[in-house]
């Protein structure tokens, strides 16, 4: 009870030092809130060259403000970045856990991140310190992976819920779940994030049950698009328009709007519920919505790529705008955009790619067949340069809201 007393004290006035454990999209931005703060953090990386990297301002993150905040963070004697040895947590008072949990090829979680940090936390010693894990896991992994790794410590779950790209929801201005191995655990982790939050904290009961809401969350998004994309298919049959279908929905209080699109992707909403299906196999309980929405989300691909067979003749010129999994971002990570191109490939449609944001190939003029696989915000300029008046569209986001060329072809929707 003393050392959560006294680490309660070096919160309150920010002399808890803080190790968060990756610095991407999720860790990144939660250090810089930390330092902006006062805190003494440290960044705590794999290897020393992504140290040395990130000590120098460099990342991945292309939002503006995250990398302004690293140069002007790095300037100041409170954040520096590190590599993730026994000696270098040795001297924090709370680690903070964000690495990735991906799935395998088979759609199986893959925790292996998490399992790497736990090998390097097992060799220290742990009394008094608090560990937080915000990395994306089914109910149970927390405790099976930071549960037991000797000495007396706090354990707490708060998942991530950071939303790439998005400039309103950005790390301090989200509410946070945190749900301890305890009580106090818990309300460490409150104290904690309520230094940087301006929306609040929710103390859950349980680690778990911080596990499963980050699960709900999401699962609850794969499973609305799944439905919406159902009903887009519909629409294309029967003339009607999803765009308006939707607008019109909207006006009831109780339907919350998603998009139809080419696909699901990301490394949240197409693969939280694989580690949720995994974990209710365990409890031999079957999820057929989750699995089915799942599965009707991956299938969109096939549906757009009809679309451009339907239109395509041999020796026409196809070009895929945007390959990354939603406009504005630079990450391809689970793209339905690169498993539609697999398809016109196996298909035996030749085609070429551009993608202004990662970057990626060029604008060669006027094509056969234009392809919208994100709707970037360059696509307003760019794609008079690419539709001409015989031009074919093919719009796997829907972006167009009047005929431009001969035809647009949407998810849900044609205007010729
Ligand atoms: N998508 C649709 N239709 C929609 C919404 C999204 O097809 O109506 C597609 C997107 O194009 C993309 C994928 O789904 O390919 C995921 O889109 P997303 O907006 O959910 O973006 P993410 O993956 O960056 O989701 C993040 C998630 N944040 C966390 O997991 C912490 C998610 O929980 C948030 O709901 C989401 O941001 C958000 O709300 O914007």
């Amino acid at each position: 009870m003393m050392m959560k007393k006294e680490l309660l004290l070096r919160i309150k006035s920010k002399h808890a030092r803080i190790g968060i454990i990756g610095l991407g999209y999720v860790g990144l931005p939660l250090a810089l809130a930390f330092a902006k703060k006062g805190f003494w953090v440290t960044g705590l990386v794999r290897t020393k060259h992504r140290a040395e990297e990130l000590g120098k301002g460099q990342t991945s993150i292309i939002d503006p403000r995250v990398r302004s905040d690293l140069q002007s963070e790095l300037k100041k004697k409170n954040f520096h970045v590190d590599v993730l040895t026994s000696k270098t947590i040795g001297t924090l008072d709370i680690l903070i856990v964000c690495v990735p949990t991906p799935i395998d090829r088979n759609h199986k979680p893959d925790i292996t991140a998490l399992r790497q940090v736990a090998m390097v936390l097992k060799s220290c010693n742990l009394d008094g310190k608090l560990i937080i894990n915000e990395s994306t896991v089914a109910p149970g992994m927390t405790r099976e992976v930071f549960g037991k790794l000797g000495g007396t410590y706090c354990l707490v779950c708060s998942p991530e819920r950071i939303d790439p790209g998005n400039q309103d929801k950005t790390v301090t201005t989200i509410t946070k779940v945190v749900g301890g191995i305890d009580a106090e655990s818990g309300l460490l982790a409150k104290e904690l994030y309520g230094a940087i939050l301006q929306n609040g904290i929710v103390v859950v009961s349980s680690l778990e049950t911080a596990e499963l809401v980050k699960m709900l969350e999401n699962t609850y998004r794969a499973v609305n698009i799944a439905l919406i994309n159902e009903f887009a298919k519909l629409c294309q049959t029967c003339g009607v328009d999803v765009l308006e279908l939707i607008e019109a929905a909207k006006t009831k209080w109780s339907f919350s709007p998603h998009y139809p699109g080419i696909g699901v992707g990301g490394h949240c909403i197409p693969v939280d519920p694989y580690y949720l299906l995994e974990y209710a196999r365990s409890k031999k309980i079957s999820m057929p919505v989750v699995a089915n929405s799942l599965r009707e989300n991956e299938e969109m691909v096939e549906f757009v790529a009809d679309a451009v067979s339907s239109v395509y003749k041999k020796g026409m010129s196809i070009l895929v705008y945007g390959l990354t999994y939603k406009k504005d971002v630079n990450d391809i990570r689970e793209s339905p955009v690169l498993r539609f191109c697999e398809v016109l490939t196996k298909h035996g449609i030749p085609f070429s790619v551009y993608d202004p944001v990662i970057p990626k190939g060029e604008l060669s003029g006027v094509v056969d067949i234009f392809v919208v696989g994100t709707d970037h915000k360059e696509l307003t300029d760019d794609y008079p340069k690419c539709i001409g008046k015989n031009t074919m569209v093919i719009d796997g986001r829907n972006f167009f809201r009047k005929k431009v060329g001969k035809k647009v072809i949407g998810v849900g929707r044609i205007m010729s």
